[in-house]
């Protein structure tokens, strides 16, 4: 088997690299290591940013994400019982669009099946080959047996716990890393948001969120131990815990109902230098990873793709590898903007088991500081609506 450009990882970032790739005339073929079923399956980012969705035009496949996203053009911060709003249009020049990562993944999916791409499922034993040389491959077991996908570059597109990333040598790359001490309690239920725009809330129970995917399908979230299971969490419990973190008027406005999926997901903060070895490319959370309090993870795979999908481009079809020498550099420098502000939110919006009286009153501070003031609020509109590229 042979292809130009060998993703590893059918998520959002490999999908939407190949469709790109694709229109531009360069073969790809993407291997995954789930069913399509399970991929669909996954509940994951809710809010796109306006690059985002530009990429997603250019991929050909937009005209569902307009007409079924909702433009989001502010987002509520609550603290107790107070609540403010902070206006990404006034503030930013624009707003986010809430359409959830499994409709980005099902558009992707079916023009790839339209496009006719080669997409392989249920691949194991993945391994990439010589990628310091000018002829790498990747090396995989299927039903059928090993196979082996010879290619002139290697997109590593495969999530966290992939094995692109290992396969760079451990002393030529330097991995950052911060766990935060707690995860997110998440639910998805088939009620009527709570309210038209997100609320992020911090209380002294800890940290919760309103989020939704339309209009009759509402998504939460509250902080919880590491130590807690989602199983432990019955649904009653889970909404009585978010009606407490929520200012009254909110916690009076919540509508419940069964939960059709809860999970708990662990905060990281990750980044790995640099992106790139020899021909291997490493694309989205395979590189890097952000807690969720910034709604940037998918987003950031996308800013990834943007440099990565041109730069592939220059050198396939023109012979010119300067992107791909300095797609590390691009990508970790907008990447590392995305990591503070993640960090920043989450630090914000927590409570921490170690939190001394004097980082509590430094958090209240910086709080009403937010509610106040407008350039504050400004700094945190031009980065939840997304840097530049
Ligand atoms: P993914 O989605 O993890 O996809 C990687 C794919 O690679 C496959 N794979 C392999 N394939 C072949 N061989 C191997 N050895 C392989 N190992 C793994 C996997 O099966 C998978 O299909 O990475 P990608 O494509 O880079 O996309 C990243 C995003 O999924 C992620 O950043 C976001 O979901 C993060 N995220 C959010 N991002 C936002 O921008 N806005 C949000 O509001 C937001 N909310 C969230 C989130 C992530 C969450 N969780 C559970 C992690 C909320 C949550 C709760
Ligand atoms: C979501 O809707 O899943 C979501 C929204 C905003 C975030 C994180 C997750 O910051």
């Amino acid at each position: 088997m042979r292809t130009q450009v060998a993703i590893i990882g059918g998520g959002p970032s490999g999908l939407l690299l190949a469709l790109l790739l694709r229109r531009r005339g360069i073969d790809t073929v993407v291997l995954e290591r789930r069913t399509r079923a399970h991929v669909l399956g996954r509940i994951r980012a809710g809010v796109l940013e306006r690059g985002f969705a530009a990429l997603m035009h250019e991929a050909g496949i937009g005209a569902r994400m307009e007409r079924e996203g909702f433009l989001h053009e502010g987002t509520n911060i609550a603290f107790g019982d107070e609540m403010f709003r902070i206006d990404f249009r006034r503030l930013a020049g624009h707003g986010v669009l809430v359409y959830g990562q499994t409709e980005v993944t099902r558009d992707l999916y079916e023009a790839h099946d339209a496009a006719g791409s080669r997409i392989v499922f249920e691949v194991e034993e993945v391994a990439i080959e010589g990628a310091d040389t000018d002829t790498p491959a990747v090396a995989f077991r299927t039903r059928e047996g090993v196979r082996r996908l010879a290619c002139d570059y290697v997109a590593g597109c495969d999530g966290f716990h992939g094995v692109s990333r290992r396969s760079i040598p451990a002393d030529r790359r330097r991995e950052y890393e911060k766990l935060y001490p707690f995860g997110w309690l998440g639910v998805l239920s088939e009620t009527p948001p709570v309210n038209d725009e997100l609320i992020y809330a911090n209380s002294e129970r800890g940290f919760a969120l309103c989020s939704m995917r339309n209009a009759s399908l509402s998504r939460y979230y509250i902080q919880v131990p590491l130590s807690d299971s989602a199983e432990a969490w019955s649904d009653t419990a889970f909404w009585d815990e978010l009606r407490r973190r929520l200012p009254a008027p909110v916690a009076e406005a919540l509508v419940t109902g069964p939960s059709i999926e809860k999970s708990i997901a662990p905060l990281r903060s990750f980044v790995c230098e640099p992106m790139r070895w020899g021909r291997l490319l490493l694309c989205g959370d395979a590189a890097h990873i952000v807690p969720p309090t910034g709604a940037k993870g998918l987003n950031t795979a996308a800013s990834d793709v943007h440099y990565l999908y041109h730069a592939l481009v220059r050198a396939c079809l023109e012979g010119d590898e300067e992107g791909l020498e300095r797609y590390s550099e691009r990508a970790l420098a907008r990447i590392w903007k995305t990591e503070r502000f993640s960090w920043w939110m989450t630090m914000l919006l927590h409570r921490f088991p170690d939190q001394g009286s004097f980082e509590l009153r430094m958090q209240q501070a910086e709080l009403a500081f937010l509610a106040e003031s407008e350039a504050a609020q400004k700094v945190l509109a031009e980065n939840y609506v997304g840097l530049p590229y």
